[in-house]
């Protein structure tokens, strides 16, 4: 497996701050902080979201690598404070606290031990031997993809300067789903005998509460979103990511790790609440025979192109340079009002799961997750490919 593009996150969903050390990026490169910024709220949105995106309201602050917005070839250390942390200071302090009456209280009052199905609780408890879940929920909360999309912005804005861009579109949430097929081929999305380029599907989709690029069919997720946040449950749903400009050659077949679709595969399949990935027609092609699977060949002025993208822009685990479609499905969150039975763990008796603040739904937030985690993987196959110190140097070896 390449790693040309090497990052770790640290931090807690209620600790002063989530980290990131990002390894590997060459130097000459112009990155925005106003884009980091605006992939941190992109990630924010979403209709169904909770009440903790009213209190964050995520921005990034650069410590190193970059100096007067162009990166260095030094390692990038990026910051995002959580604000929240002023409501959890005791709490989670890294600090032993001192043992007060006020301070055992507020210590106790955000412990649990009452296991909810569906999270990291049962697993995360066995494993470490914890006796309060707190310790189990802070790492294992979404929260830290908020760093993980900053990472992913600055392999975006790399990406960009060789023209590969991206969009996302939600395609399903609860039973709202699109009525009709999708199909990205050449550049293009076709629906119902309508063809949008990707820059519209973006454009249209940023629009939406849901990011859904189909006006009727994001009015019936929010209607879904909203019966849930009656019923006091939450929703998963289904997401694609879309990239376009994407050079032939990204990956390989040499050996199983270095198979792109595998290292898509695991990037978008380890984000929290993700059951499913696919590539292309993914599992529509389960039932299809060979001559409906594939994408024939054609030459257009001379040039190979295809006819059509069931592959989804992966053949043999490389980019084959059509557009790049990842299919995702997220389940819906198990932090849920109306609680499913459980155990205490205190006391190994019958209880009702833990429940506190939670989203109704985040699979708009989830896909922005998804985009910026392939974006990682594509930077990094990119960089093994094109390689070199310095924009100059790989901008030379990627026009070559
Ligand atoms: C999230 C922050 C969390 C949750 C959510 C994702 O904030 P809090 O726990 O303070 O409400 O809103 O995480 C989960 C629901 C989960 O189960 O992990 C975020 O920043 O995305």
């Amino acid at each position: 497996m390449n790693k040309k593009f090497r990052f770790l996150t640290s931090g807690e969903s209620h600790g002063k701050c989530l980290n990131g050390i990002i390894e590997g990026v060459p130097a000459g490169f112009p990155i925005s902080v106003e884009e980091i910024n605006h992939e941190l709220w992109r990630r924010q949105q979403g209709y169904g979201r909770g009440g903790r995106m009213q209190i964050e309201s995520d921005k990034v602050e650069i410590k190193s690598g970059i100096r007067h917005g162009i990166s260095t070839g030094a390692p990038i250390c990026l910051e995002i404070k959580n604000k929240d942390y002023e409501n959890w200071k005791t709490v989670m302090d890294t600090e032993p606290v001192e043992i007060t009456e006020e301070n055992l209280k507020k210590i106790q009052e955000k412990s649990f031990t009452k296991l909810r199905p569906g999270h990291a609780d049962y697993a995360g408890f066995v494993k470490y031997g914890f006796d309060d879940l707190r310790n189990v929920l802070e790492r294992s909360s979404a929260r830290k993809t908020a760093m993980e999309v900053a990472i992913g912005s600055v392999a975006k804005q790399i990406l960009k300067q060789f023209k590969v861009n991206s969009c996302i579109n939600i395609t399903q949430i609860g039973q709202a789903q699109i009525n009709g097929k999708l199909k990205v081929e050449s550049g293009k999305l076709f629906y119902n005998n309508q063809a949008f380029s990707i820059d519209e599907i973006s454009y249209l989709s940023e629009q939406s509460e849901v990011r859904c690029f189909d006006k009727e069919t994001s009015e019936n997720m929010k209607a879904e979103i909203d019966k849930a946040k009656e019923e006091g449950t939450t929703l998963g749903g289904k997401f694609e990511v879309y990239y376009t400009g994407l050079p032939v050659g990204l990956g390989s077949y040499v050996h199983y790790d270095r198979a792109i679709d595998g290292r898509i595969a695991q990037a978008v399949m380890s984000i929290p609440a993700v059951k499913a990935v696919e590539i292309g027609e993914g599992v529509n092609l389960s039932g299809v025979n060979g001559t409906k699977t594939h994408d024939p060949f054609a030459l257009k002025n001379g040039k190979i192109v295809r006819t059509s993208n069931n592959a989804g822009g992966i053949e043999g685990g490389m980019t084959n340079g059509e557009t790049l479609v990842v299919k995702g499905t997220m389940k819906a969150i198990p932090t849920m009002k109306t609680p499913l039975p459980t155990v205490d763990i205190k006391d190994m008796t019958k209880a009702e799961a833990h429940f506190e603040r939670s989203d109704a739904c985040a699979v708009p937030a989830c896909a922005v997750v998804a985009e910026a985690r392939i974006a990682i993987v594509l930077i990094d196959e990119f960089l093994d490919k094109f390689g070199g110190d310095s924009f100059a140097e790989i901008k030379a070896h990627y026009e070559c």
